[in-house]
Formats: structure tokens, C-alpha cells, sequence
């Protein structure tokens, strides 16, 4: 068994495997290059060679213990039939949603659209070494509903009379879009993916009254849906806060992705049983080695007797040094 299953299978606690969020990407020179001839970002996603490549460039790098197959959480929203265009400083934007034409969607095509993706997780699954990971991953609903109806305003806030006149729109939804989310996870598997990964980067928008209709129950599914199909996933409910624990208890995934707000002693204690990922604030890259170094011990001592996988709070910064990230490989790999 792999490093990255053994520790959220088996709950091993010796082995400290390493990946990174957004590890393959904008802070590589290897994929600026390729990007700066590539200026439509889901045609790349959808070129299954040129994708494959580009997840198998941080491994050759750093000899992580787990690739992340190289898409994007949108790829959904685009296969059910929305624009999706990434403009430079204002991150992605989406063309206006129509719920007819949503539910209109069916199984199949969305498969077949996605099959690009597919592909190039096989190719990738072919050219990894055996002991590493292939991670797949989804947007969780509520997630991707932000981006699909465009509900975060400039300050990354929700506005909640938004939340309150589209409520029913959203629950309808969610339920929908669980299908094909079960779906590209499933589709993930049969390609050669091992471990699947949810983000619900926005579960921290929402107002309590919604945490278990929009984040808790459709996350929950989507957890079920994997353990029926025995392949080990983790959650990244990023900015929960002591709900973490909550969403623990209502969701049960085998490893829980902490976010840099989150007290790691407190996750440790309370989490008690999860495999817990992640934690160090990827803005300490940006300081010098002692702080980084000094970050990591922290991390790694906390966690000594506790299945965890190392990895940040968040995504790899665009201004990350990979130098930098290369000495922070080494002294885990040594400590
Ligand atoms: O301009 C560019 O070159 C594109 C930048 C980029 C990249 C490299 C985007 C646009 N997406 C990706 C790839 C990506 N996205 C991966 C695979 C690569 C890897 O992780 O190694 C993954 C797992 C994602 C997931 C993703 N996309 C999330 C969840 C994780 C998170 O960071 O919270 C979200 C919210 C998105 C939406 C998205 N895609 C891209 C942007 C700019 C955004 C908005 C969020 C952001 O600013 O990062």
C-alpha cells in the first residue's frame, strides 16, 4: 500500500507523506511556460498529454508522495454547460446561469465531456512510479454554487439576502449536481485516481443556519459515495473554524484537510480520530528558511504520534520560490 493510503487507511502514524495544494502550477516555471502558449485555461485541462505532463512536474521536482491530476474544480460547472473564463487578478468568472437548462443535463454527456480528464489520469497513472498516489478531486457543491451563481461580492463575502431570496434555487442545486459529482468520482476511480480529495474551499461563507443543508449533508453524501466505492478521501472545509469538529462528526471522511486557522494542538486533540492534512500558512514560504523551518518543526511535532499528511493551510502561493519548497521537502523528509 501506498504512503498517502497507509496513513488514511491504516491510520499509520511513522510515514508523514508529503503533497501540496495547487503543487502543480502557477509558481512553476516549467508551467508558466507551458501556459504562456496556452491562453485557454480548460482547453488545457482538456488536453490530456499536456495535462499529464503538468501534473507529473512537481513529482519530478520534489519526489512527492502524491500527484494531484491537473483540472480544475470549474471543469464541472463548464460540462453542465456554463462559460468558464479565468481573466488575469480577478480569478474565474461564469457566464450567467440558467436552472432550466441545468436540469436539463444528462449523465452521459457530462461523462463524455469530462473523458479528456479521464484520459489523462490513466496516462498519468501509467508514467507514476507505483508507490505514489494519484489524487482526483471535486469542488464540493455548495463551493461550486458560489462560483455558478456568482454569490461572493469583492470583499469575499456572501450577500445574505442573496442566500435568503435563492435558498430553494440552491438546494435544488445541490441535489442535482451531487449526481454528477458522484459520477466524475467514480469515473476518476475506474481511470487509475486512489485517493479523492473534496474541497469546499467557501464552507467558511456560510451562515450557521445553512453549514448542514449546504455544506454538512452534501459533503456527507459525497463521502458515503466513496467509502461505497472503498476509496479513501479526504475533506478541506476550509474556514470552519471549531466546526471542523462538527463537520467531523456529521461527515466522517478518513483524512480532514485543516485550514491555517485552525489550532493544530486543538485539531489534534479534538480530531482525534481522523487523519489530519495539512495546517502551515503557505504565506511562511515567503520568509526566509529559519522561519519555514521553524513553521514545519512545529507541524511535524504536534503531529509525531498522529496519522498526518504534510501539506499547507491553503494552495501553494503564484509567489512561492520552488527552491524554497525543495529545502522545505528535505527537512521534512529528514526531521
Ligand atoms: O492562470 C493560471 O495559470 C491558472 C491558475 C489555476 C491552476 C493552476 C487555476 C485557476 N486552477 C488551477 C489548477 C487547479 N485548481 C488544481 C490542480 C493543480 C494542483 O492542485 O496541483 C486544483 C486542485 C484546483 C482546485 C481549485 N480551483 C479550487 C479549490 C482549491 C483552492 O485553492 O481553494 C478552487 C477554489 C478553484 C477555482 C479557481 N481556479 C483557478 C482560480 C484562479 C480559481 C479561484 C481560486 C483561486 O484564486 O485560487
Amino acid at each position: 500500500m501506498n504512503k498517502l493510503k497507509e496513513v488514511l487507511i491504516n491510520k499509520n502514524n511513522s510515514c508523514n507523506p508529503i503533497w501540496f495544494m495547487r503543487q502543480a502550477g502557477r509558481y512553476l516555471p516549467e508551467f508558466k511556460k507551458i501556459r504562456s502558449t496556452n491562453k485557454d485555461f480548460i482547453k488545457l485541462c482538456l488536453n490530456s498529454k499536456i495535462a499529464s505532463k503538468i501534473t507529473l512536474q512537481p513529482i519530478k521536482r520534489f519526489d512527492l508522495d502524491a500527484a494531484i491530476i491537473f483540472s480544475d474544480i470549474l471543469m464541472v460547472p463548464f460540462s453542465l454547460g456554463q462559460d468558464v473564463e479565468f481573466t488575469k487578478n480577478y480569478g474565474p468568472k461564469l457566464s450567467f446561469f440558467n436552472l432550466n437548462k441545468f436540469l436539463n443535463n444528462n449523465l452521459s454527456n457530462f461523462s463524455s465531456k469530462l473523458n479528456p480528464v479521464y484520459k489523462s489520469i490513466t496516462k498519468t497513472r501509467e508514467d507514476l512510479n507505483k508507490e505514489k498516489s494519484l489524487i482526483s478531486f471535486i469542488g464540493s457543491p455548495w463551493t461550486l454554487v458560489v462560483y455558478m451563481l456568482n454569490l461572493k461580492n469583492s470583499k469575499k463575502e456572501i450577500e445574505l439576502d442573496l442566500l435568503e431570496t435563492k435558498k430553494e434555487e440552491i438546494s435544488i442545486i445541490i441535489k442535482k449536481i451531487n449526481s454528477f459529482l458522484c459520477l466524475h468520482i467514480k469515473n476518476q476511480i475506474e481511470a487509475g485516481a486512489d485517493v479523492v480529495q473534496i474541497f469546499d474551499s467557501w464552507a467558511g461563507l456560510l451562515p450557521n443556519k445553512f453549514i448542514e443543508p449546504f455544506c454538512f449533508e452534501p459533503n456527507r453524501v459525497l463521502v458515503d459515495f466513496c467509502r461505497e466505492n472503498k476509496i479513501p478521501v479526504i475533506c478541506f472545509p476550509k474556514g470552519l473554524g471549531k466546526k471542523y469538529l462538527d463537520f467531523y462528526n456529521n461527515v466522517k471522511p478518513d483524512g480532514l484537510s485543516i485550514d491555517y486557522g485552525i489550532d493544530p494542538e486543538w485539531a489534534r486533540n479534538k480530531l482525534d480520530k481522523a487523519t489530519i492534512q495539512g495546517g502551515m500558512d503557505p504565506k511562511v514560504l515567503l520568509l526566509d528558511e529559519k522561519h519555514i523551518f521553524a513553521e514545519a518543526k512545529k507541524y511535524l511535532t504536534i503531529f509525531q504520534k498522529h496519522p498526518y499528511i504534510f501539506n499547507l493551510g491553503h494552495g501553494l502561493l503564484p509567489d512561492t520560490n520552488p527552491d524554497k519548497l525543495l529545502k522545505l521537502v528535505n527537512f521534512i523528509r529528514n526531521f
